[in-house]
């Protein structure tokens, strides 16, 4: 691995390659908004931003007229050939996930990944929105539910998974019927443009609608304007908690529906019987990964008095040597945070735990300065906490694990429930009813309880997403599709008769 950094002509012109590989035009690379690269912290392009999201609304709206009247294995179809365009532009995509989000080759890739195989599963998901029928109290009577179209989903997401998770909404909502107006991370343009237009082309060559997928691209503003509108039935929103409370009460207001992946506060449980051997590879991955910037970084580990000495040790080995840098280079697996207000949270938090008690085993410290004056690096921080104290409690999205001791199970459960946040958790032991325990009504209040396997890293399939601040919402796996349909219930009566329901008499 080199120290070395790219510099911006290098960056700008495997941004440009790749972005234009995927069908976005030259000139929607030209535009008077810079796109910065967390990699050097340099210009890779610029975009015009909207200044409303009223004409994309429109058109998705007209294409909704069209698209709810295509049979749901016809839009599955469309899901498939995107799919097989994600597979054979995964390289391109994957390059602007590393050059607008940081992340190294592999994790970018595994993005991309990601939403391939949530394509899989909505083709498939195509075939299987299932309603129910029910058996009706009356003669000659037939009930049952219907599952339709919802309308336009808005899609508000972040720069940390600037494609995998407008990728579950959208797959899932194409199927469903519903198109989608995208309102990508400011901070990761280039990478909605090519995953829109990888999609834009499937639908293209299956003759259906292009207009089913909009991006919108702009700020919080914009953002705001999605929330608001009316058009908007379903408003899909992945960030901040703090986001989180603004837009829920706000969509609620005009009876929308919202499906909301706030912070997450994740923690992972080590037991004395744990393997630590997996233990360590398992916390390393969840909370060095990614920089720290994923929802589901592992920010707590709860470790049992009697092995907490050893595994810090363990820890504190494995930190000082993981490699950061360039997140393009080969063998790097820590890449860049993603701005300058992502380091001033980091030191702040550093700060701020010493002060409450806490003492930093490992990194922290800021690297590559001289290379790259205008990024941040920074090696992931390993912080030994007598408690759970503020900080520990809030979400810092930086890579920062805060390392507590527990001396009995119950306090261990305890600890990992008493935070604001209800995303992913997880425990390593080989105790099976701890196990069994942490599973249960009485263990993990998140929306995600692992057992030896850390807190991130989820697979489709399973439903993602969280409890208390984290707002809620499940997307991807399972019956998430639920959220994009309008269910009707239906009574037919057959009998030729009007009996009534609950034996109501109402002869006339
Ligand atoms: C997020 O960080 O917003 O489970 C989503 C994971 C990924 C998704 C994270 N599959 O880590």
């Amino acid at each position: 691995m080199s120290s070395l950094i790219p510099g911006s002509e290098a960056l700008s012109l495997r941004a440009r390659t790749a972005a234009e590989r995927c069908g976005v035009h030259g000139e929607s690379l030209a535009g008077s908004h810079p796109v910065l690269s967390p990699v050097n912290g340099l210009p890779i392009g610029a975009v015009d931003w909207a200044t409303s999201v009223d004409d994309s609304l429109e058109r998705a709206q007209a294409a909704f007229l069209i698209w709810r009247k295509v049979p749901a294995p016809a839009r599955g179809a469309v899901i498939k050939r995107f799919g097989e365009l994600l597979t054979e532009f995964q390289a391109d995509l994957g390059t602007l996930v590393s050059l607008e989000a940081g992340k190294i080759t592999s994790e970018a890739l595994g993005e991309v990944q990601e939403m391939i195989d949530i394509c899989d599963f909505a083709v498939g998901l195509s075939r299987q929105l299932y309603g129910r029928t029910m058996v009706s109290e009356r003669p000659g009577h037939r009930l049952a539910e219907t599952w339709h179209p919802l309308g336009v989903v808005g899609v508000i997401s972040a720069f940390n998974f600037p494609v995998a998770v407008w990728s579950w909404n959208t797959a899932l909502a194409l199927v469903c019927g519903d198109p989608v107006v995208w309102k990508p991370s400011e901070k990761t343009p280039l990478t909605a443009l090519a995953a829109d237009a990888l999609l834009r082309r499937a639908l293209r060559e299956s003759g259906h609608p292009e207009d089913v997928s909009q991006v919108v691209l702009g700020d919080g503003a914009l953002g705001a304007e999605l929330v608001n509108h009316p058009g908007v039935k379903l408003l899909s929103a992945t960030g901040s908690t703090r986001m989180g409370r603004q837009v829920g009460p706000q969509v609620a207001q005009r009876f929308g529906r919202s499906l909301l992946e706030l912070g997450g506060n994740n923690a992972a449980v080590v037991a004395p019987s744990a393997d630590l051997d997996l233990a360590v590879r398992g916390i390393v991955f969840s909370a060095a990964g990614t920089a720290g910037q994923r929802c589901t970084t592992l920010r707590r580990a709860i470790v049992h008095r009697s092995i907490a000495d050893e595994l810090a040790g363990r820890l504190e080995e494995v930190y000082r040597r993981l490699p950061v840098g360039d997140p393009t280079a080969e063998g790097t697996l820590v890449g860049p945070l993603i701005d300058a207000s992502a380091h001033t949270s980091l030191i702040g938090a550093l700060k701020q735990a010493v002060e409450e008690g806490g003492s930093v085993v490992a990194g922290g410290d800021r690297e590559l300065e001289t290379a790259a004056p205008e990024a941040f690096y920074h090696r992931p921080a390993l912080v030994r906490m007598p408690g759970q104290s503020p900080i520990v409690q809030a979400e810092t999205f930086a890579p920062i694990l805060y390392l507590l001791t527990y001396d009995d199970f119950a306090e261990a459960i305890a600890l990992n429930n008493a935070v604001a946040q209800g995303l992913s958790s997880a425990v390593f032991t080989r105790d099976q009813a701890e196990a069994e325990l942490f599973l249960s009504a009485e263990g993990s209040d998140c929306g995600i309880v692992n057992v030896n396997i850390g807190t991130s890293g989820a697979e489709i399939g399973g439903a993602f997403g969280g409890e208390k601040e984290t707002g809620g919402g499940r997307e991807s796996g399972s019956d998430a599709w639920r959220a994009y349909m309008r269910r009707a219930t239906n009574t037919v009566n057959y009998s030729g008769e009007l009996p009534l329901a609950q034996g109501v008499d109402f002869t006339v």
